[in-house]
């Protein structure tokens, strides 16, 4: 079968396209079903996303070394995978941290009611933080699943947020301490596996962000799915992240409106909405690496994984390509044009000053008139489903 994908949609280096070995290592495992997939080991992982032509390789401490390993399995496996990365010229670019899957979390992690929980995780994340600098990774994830609950009664909500505050705060100085430099990128979502999850949204993070002891090190990891979880626009949510300097990583996939969480191949839900997205990533030059965190169909086998992967950054540079052509039409821009000039007067105000607020004070605006200017959205849009359905 014909793998390389054809001419201006085949994904090179530069593109930063990157896989976790969580999601092509998927195995099909869902609430109500068994594996439907036999394992991978890591080394396998990696030749495949090399065999796609993907870039780079991420993982959670987990996914490469098991929780109870000894230090020389650790060293070993550490060892072994990034010469599998090397022999296949994969980068790792992230690394996180499983907090959310062994029992020892069924409470939380850093916002846990019992004290030797968060302090487990702490040095289970210091450890993590270890593999991922060994591997070169400049970019520490920090989702916390079951940082959340079923019911409020069980802890005050300003108390996990202060918690979760003290561990990113420890965390950022080890990071200091050890001069690994990593950017630590937060992941929010609002429910599942809790039922509620603290920092429901890329928003949440933002704000709380600013009230770290080292807000410059600390950005967020905004994920499609999440972010339409939460019945949100993903591109608004990022572009905040990005005007704020804080979009230091991002997860693509695919999700349904007010569904359980799908992870499904990106752009394979809400085509429209993939395109703002991309053409919003390209448009500013967003520069960090394009992560695909979903899965394939549990209907697949690993041939049809290579067909999801593939899928992944095949649309996502169809849709670079399309975000181009709309730049690039001349009826787009014309009405672009239109809609933000004022014919008659400069109606830019700048900063206040006295005197500039002085003469907005006495301007005298005829409200009708205004009113009146055409705005053609409608023409607009279907000039943009034109673009995205070839039809232009
Ligand atoms: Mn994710």
């Amino acid at each position: 079968m014909k793998r390389k994908a054809d001419g201006q949609y085949a994904p090179k280096p530069e593109h930063k396209f990157s896989f976790g070995l969580w999601t092509v290592g998927n195995r099909g495992r869902d609430p109500f079903g068994d594996f439907v997939r036999p394992p991978l080991k890591p080394a396998e992982i990696v030749a495949m996303l090399s065999e796609v032509g993907a870039w780079g390789v991420n993982l959670h401490d987990n996914d490469l070394v098991p929780i109870d390993a000894t230090p020389a399995e650790r060293d070993r496996l550490v060892r072994e995978f990034a010469a599998s990365c090397k022999k296949n010229g994969i980068v790792v670019p992230m690394a996180t941290v499983s907090l959310f899957f062994d029992p020892v979390f069924r409470d939380g992690a850093f916002t846990a009611n019992d004290p030797e929980v968060r302090a487990y995780a702490l040095q289970k994340t210091m450890h993590a933080m270890d593999i991922g600098a060994e591997l070169g990774a400049k970019i520490f994830v920090l989702w916390g699943g079951r940082e959340g609950v079923e019911t409020d009664a069980c802890r005050r909500a300003d108390v996990a947020i202060k918690r979760l505050r003290d561990a990113v705060n420890y965390l950022c100085e080890y990071n200091l301490d050890r001069r690994y430099g990593f950017k630590l990128a937060l992941e929010a979502k609002p429910n599942e596996p809790r039922a509620d999850i603290y920092m429901a949204t890329t928003g949440h993070y933002l704000g709380f962000i600013a009230t770290l002891d080292h807000p410059e090190m600390v950005g967020v990891n905004p994920e499609v799915a999440h972010e339409h979880m939460a019945g949100l626009n993903f591109m608004h949510g990022v572009a905040q992240a990005w005007e704020a300097g804080k979009l230091f990583h991002i997860d693509l996939n695919d999700q349904m409106p007010g569904r359980y969480d799908q992870d499904l191949r990106f752009g394979s839900a809400n085509l429209k909405s993939a395109f703002w997205l991309v053409k919003f990533l390209e448009d500013v030059g967003y520069d960090g690496p394009r992560h695909f965190d979903a899965h394939a169909y549990r209907t697949e086998d690993y041939e049809g994984v290579k067909d999801f992967a593939t899928g992944c950054m095949r649309t996502y540079l169809i849709l670079k390509e399309k975000a181009q052509r709309w730049n690039e039409d001349a009826e787009i821009q014309s009405i672009l044009e239109a809609v933000s000039t004022d014919p008659d007067q400069d109606g830019e105000i700048g900063r206040f000053s006295k005197k500039n607020s002085a003469s907005l004070l006495s301007r005298t605006f005829d409200r009708e008139q205004i009113a009146q200017k055409r705005l053609p959205y409608e023409r607009l849009d279907q000039l943009t489903i034109d673009i995205l359905t070839g039809v232009k």
